[in-house]
């Protein structure tokens, strides 16, 4: 009996001291479709940069690239827009905005841009990773071949940093300091490692150098091979995963954050369940892998649909922007500025930028996965602005668990008069997920942020 009520009290333990550890799911980004996931650390913050497949693209229709964070790999915030085909005056196309790369050196972020066909590699450079992004050069970085796309971008422990790219061939370059302009000539790696695609991801991990790939078209899958030196020999080492008839594209992004190692991918999962067409609407997907003692890769399987585990929570206490979501349905995010509005023909001051959720219809929802009501609640704040109004529905744990509170929008408006809302709610404890759904006719409002008392 004895035994029994130490083993009781030893997993009640165990059970208040784990971490919470709920699961995202996949793909990871809802309000927008995204490939060609480069992520970068920078000040305990994820910086997810992607390539943005327009909603209508039937081919590749890329215009711009964008940029979402997160802190805890489940909830990840939309920044929008941070760069775009116009940063560029050497391109006239509206369209080529393919897979980019970021990386800080020197406190500056210098964005590797490929524009397909010919055109090049371009760099943007900004003192910020959420931008602006300017082309210091006016010019294409590498103007090679047809192959120039997908680059990545590595600085090694010496210094030296290095740009590997293309598509079917790879090659690379040593990058001067400067970030913005190369010395030597551009390498055609003469063996390059099996099933070599395109998408290479350059990485050093405990003294040793992997290139991960998208692997042998049709469908793609991750390839990645190691060599004792940043310039290869290269050596095949196995797939990462295997292509999957459910995407016929694929493309790495890989880093290690607070003590785990991730891989970044797309697949076609939010396009396919609307539409029995292949279209080139992507969306990324991410998942957790391990490395063997030998420093090789553990093979994973396809993209699961649950995705990783959260590292830690988020509090509710301070202003969450409503763009921060762990998953949605029907929602999209854009972007304006407030003004001051004196009379109806001055708009006065400019008040701020706003970036906000919008095209907020009857049932669509937001997911918070992961908030912790360590002191408790009495009452909500959300930021609108109202269009035909309607009201936010706060569930817990499951989007038909239990309504917490339920705020309403009673005005309505032209989107562009920005009000904080309060309502009361019903106290809860502890970790909990969130749904924030929407209910009304038409288009209710923009979101902008929501923060407990
Ligand atoms: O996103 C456009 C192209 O598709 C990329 O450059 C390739 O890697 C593939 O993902």
């Amino acid at each position: 009996m004895k035994k029994k009520v130490l083993i009781i009290v030893s997993i009640f333990t165990i059970a208040i001291n784990l971490p919470f550890t709920g699961n995202a799911q996949n793909p990871i980004i809802q309000t927008n479709y995204t490939a060609d996931p480069a992520p970068m650390v920078y000040n305990d913050t994820v910086f997810l940069y992607t390539s943005h497949d327009e909603d209508d693209a039937v081919g590749f229709k890329m215009k711009n690239w964008l940029l979402y964070t997160s802190t805890d790999m489940v909830n990840w915030t939309d920044h929008g827009v941070v760069a775009s085909l116009k940063d560029f005056k050497w391109v006239s196309s509206d369209n080529g905005a393919w897979a980019p790369q970021c990386i800080r050196r020197n406190n500056k972020f210098y964005m590797y841009c490929p524009v397909p066909n010919g055109l090049g590699i371009g760099v943007l450079v900004s003192d910020s990773p959420y931008g602006p992004f300017k082309d210091p050069i006016g010019k294409p970085l590498i103007k090679n071949s047809l192959d120039d796309i997908d680059p990545t971008v590595f600085i090694d422990d010496d210094g030296q940093a290095y740009l590997y790219w293309g598509n079917p061939n790879l090659y690379y370059v040593k990058l001067n300091e400067d970030m913005v302009s190369y010395s030597g000539e551009i390498v055609n790696v003469p063996t390059k490692p099996a099933n070599y695609q395109e998408g290479p991801w350059f990485w050093k991990r405990n003294g040793r150098y992997y290139l991960a790939y998208a692997s042998t078209c049709c469908p793609e899958g991750i390839g990645y091979a190691m060599s004792n030196s940043p310039t290869g020999p290269w050596k095949y080492k196995g797939m990462i995963m295997d292509g999957d008839r459910r995407s016929s594209g694929n493309h790495p992004g890989i880093i290690d954050y607070k003590g785990h190692s991730y891989v970044f991918g797309f697949n076609y999962a939010i396009s396919q369940r609307t539409m029995s067409k292949h279209y080139e609407r992507r969306s990324i997907c991410l998942e957790n892998f391990t490395y063997n003692a030998d420093g090789s890769i553990k093979k994973l399987p396809f993209w699961s649909t649950t995705g990783v585990k959260q590292l830690g929570t988020i509090n509710p206490y301070n202003r969450i922007e409503a763009e921060t979501m762990a998953f949605s349905e029907g929602l999209k995010t854009e972007s304006s500025t407030e003004w001051e509005r004196n009379t109806s023909w001055d708009q006065g001051k400019k008040i701020a930028d706003r970036f906000y959720v919008s095209s907020i219809h009857n049932g669509d929802y937001i997911k918070v996965q992961g908030v912790n009501f360590s002191k408790g609640a009495t009452s909500v704040d959300v930021s609108v602005a109202s269009l035909y109004g309607g009201k936010i529905e706060i569930h817990t744990d499951k989007i038909n668990g239990p309504i917490m509170g339920t705020v309403n929008i009673n005005i309505s408006g032209e989107g562009d008069v920005w009000k904080t809302i309060s309502a009361p709610v019903k106290n809860i404890h502890g970790v909990h997920d969130l749904y924030f759904v929407f209910r009304g006719e038409k288009e209710l409002f923009y979101f902008d942020w929501w923060k407990f008392q």
